[in-house]
């Protein structure tokens, strides 16, 4: 491309209500990968990308959190207004793409028409059509947009071709929009402004759209089972039951085939390598400690597998609306739940989901809790410790007994993060303000495949760049500190005695001891703060080069024969609470703005693991598994 063409770039923004398939539309042009899912404040900041219009335009798109209005009341909300109103002045778009849901035109209409104040052009995209045809509404395209003074065109995001009219009509309106001011008038609307707005919404709405004879009763129907307050919350339980339950069964024979080619890729580094530094590197450092870790992929895709259809289906926004009232009644907001539940993945796009929700107070407690949720990378450290340790055999004659601990796991950090926001809001906060919670159900929608496994392919790609990045750079120095200093001539302790590691370890060893931890684990946990898996492949790496002629034998087996229960299940305990991340601690401080939080999160996890894993030590320790 030429500069010139380089500088004319157009600039659009793709605004509308939240769930109506901004973020669909942006990857269908783009051909980008950003995240889709079916409930709303899923996008919570910009994301830019490029493509060309059919007559060879280049268009700078940049596609942003979903709106009911332009008032901002919270950060993602700012974050939009900010673009539509040209603040950002390298930014200010030339065309804005008003996304709008076609089956649930009264809100995004009423977006329309206050956009519309701004004074910027603007198309207005029609999105889902295919659904709202399905469903029989009928929409006089010609009368819309004559009636809103708007071109409108009509798109499936999720459809190939679905976005060609979108195209062609760009073109036609990009050449005359470029550059044009915004207007200088625009107010921020009070709410009776958004009232009349509403109004001419509607009085639109009754001019231009023909509702269906026979309205949809398939979504009301479900929910009265889905949403019922028993029935609801048991099929939720159940739900995440079997989900944890598959994330065992399902994975082990894919764990055990990884397992199996790293065991030979070792025994054959083995014996192809001569005796010495290389081998040793090759063996203990790359393959015990990354395959390690790489072994936990099937487990880690499988979860995702669950979370990604149910996003999909719509049943998400449901399991919030559930969980509401437990959740209010620990003082946590209805809108933390998307957030938290983000949290499963890692704590970083759940402590900035939270943008979603518009009091501070009720934020902050959010991201305070993040970190408490039970995060992707805490699995690999959770399931070697049970594999290790919980025998593999049913209960009640169905149930597996390793897939319940986890479950166990996954339920005390929910319930500790219950319990610290109830803390945080009766202690600190005194304030019991819950506010009412607003959620847009939508409507379930049949998970598209492709999106499915687009989501997956992301996920693994992250894990395996993490493996390939963090886990292994760490690895390299792990296996440099247990390695060095090399022993004297003839010394009879082995080898790993003399090494830095273990230098360290027994220098932490005594704040840990009273908590169970030997000192292979204690220096384990420190490279565990750049990303917690570490921790195991740490482990994996110390104990390989400590057990010499045993260091093909499988981890698991080898922490069985050197940790009691009670260590095991004290370093289960650490790991529910431990601010083991750093990076979390730096989203928290970018996100809060303050060092203060921070160190708070730090602290109080760091306590709340300190006497978890004390307490479980000891109780164990007494109860003869010491
Ligand atoms: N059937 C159908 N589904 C669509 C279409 N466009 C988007 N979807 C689905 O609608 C849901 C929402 O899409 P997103 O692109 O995440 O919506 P968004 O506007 O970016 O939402 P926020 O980021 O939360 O504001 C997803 O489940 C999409 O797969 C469409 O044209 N037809
Ligand atoms: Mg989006």
């Amino acid at each position: 491309m030429t500069a010139a063409a380089e500088t004319s770039a157009w600039r659009f923004a793709l605004v509308g209500t939240p769930n109506s398939g901004k973020t669909a539309l942006f990857n269908a042009l783009t051909g980008s990968r950003q995240k889709v899912a079916n409930y709303p404040g899923v996008t919570v900041e910009r994301k830019a990308g490029v493509f060309q219009t059919p007559s060879g335009h280049r268009v700078d798109l940049v596609d942003l959190p979903g709106t009911y209005s332009l008032r901002g009341r919270s950060p993602d909300e700012e974050i939009t207004r900010d673009v539509v109103l040209g603040k950002l002045a390298s930014e200010t778009p030339d065309l804005l793409l008003c996304v709008a849901d076609a089956t649930n035109l009264r809100v995004a209409l009423r977006l329309v028409i206050e956009l519309k104040q701004v004074g910027r052009p603007m198309l207005l995209v029609l999105n889902m059509i295919d659904i709202a045809r399905r469903r029989g509404i009928d929409i006089d395209l010609d009368k819309l947009s004559a009636e809103l003074g708007v071109p409108v065109v009509t798109s499936i995001a999720v459809r190939r071709g679905g976005t060609e009219d979108l195209l062609r009509r760009m073109d036609e309106m990009a050449a005359g929009a470029a550059g044009q001011p915004v207007a200088s008038t625009w107010k921020s609307p009070t709410v009776s402004d958004l009232r009349a707005a509403q109004r001419e919404a509607d009085r639109v709405i009754k001019a231009a759209v023909g509702q269906p004879s026979r309205p949809d009763t398939v979504t009301g129907r479900v929910d009265a089972v889905l949403l019922h307050p028993v029935a609801g919350l048991l099929i939720l339980l159940l739900l995440l039951f079997i989900m944890f339950q598959a994330v065992f069964a399902w994975a082990k024979p894919l764990m055990d085939a990884i397992a199996g080619a790293f065991e030979w890729l070792g025994v054959l580094a083995h014996d192809a390598l001569p005796e010495g530094l290389l081998q040793s590197f090759i063996q203990n450092g790359v393959l015990s400690g990354v395959g390690s870790v790489l072994v936990f992929l099937p487990q880690i895709l499988i979860l995702f597998l669950f979370i990604l259809l149910l996003e999909d289906l719509g049943y998400m926004a449901r399991a919030a609306f559930l969980m509401d009232r437990i959740m209010g009644g620990a003082g946590l907001h209805g809108r933390a739940f998307i957030p938290l539940l983000s949290s499963f993945a890692c704590a970083i796009p759940g402590i900035m989901a939270t943008r979603v929700i518009d009091n501070k107070r009720d934020r902050l407690t959010t991201i305070l809790v993040a970190p408490l949720m039970t995060c992707s990378a805490r699995i690999p450290v959770y399931t070697l410790i049970i594999s290790a340790f919980i025998p593999d055999r049913p209960v009640l004659g169905f149930i597996g007994l390793q897939g319940l601990v986890m479950f166990g796991l996954y339920a005390a950090g929910i319930f500790s993060a219950l319990a610290v926001s109830f803390v945080a809001n009766r202690f600190f906060w005194r304030e019991n303000t819950t506010p009412p919670f607003m959620l847009e159900l939508p409507d379930y929608k049949l998970p598209r495949v492709r999106s499915v496994a687009i989501g997956l392919y992301t996920r693994a790609m992250m894990f395996l760049q993490r493996a390939g990045t963090t886990i292994f750079s760490m690895m390299v120095l792990i296996w440099f500190l247990a390695s060095f200093p090399r022993p004297p001539e003839g010394a009879t302790e082995p080898a790993i005695d003399f090494s830095l590691a273990a230098t360290i370890g027994r220098w932490i060893e005594p704040v840990l001891a009273p908590v169970g931890f030997n000192w292979q684990i204690s220096v384990a946990l420190i490279p565990g703060m750049a990303a917690r898996e570490v921790a195991v492949a740490s482990l994996g790496t110390v104990y390989a080069i400590e057990g010499g002629k045993e260091a093909a034998e499988q981890i698991g087996q080898m922490l069985a024969t050197k940790w009691s229960l009670a260590t095991a299940l004290a370093l289960l305990v650490w790991y529910i609470f431990a601010p083991q991340c750093a990076s979390t601690l730096a989203v928290i401080k970018r996100e809060t703005g303050s060092w203060r939080w921070m160190f708070v999160t730090f602290a109080y996890m760091l306590v709340l693991a300190y006497i978890g894993a004390f307490i479980t030590y000891n109780v164990a320790v007494a109860l003869g598994a010491g």
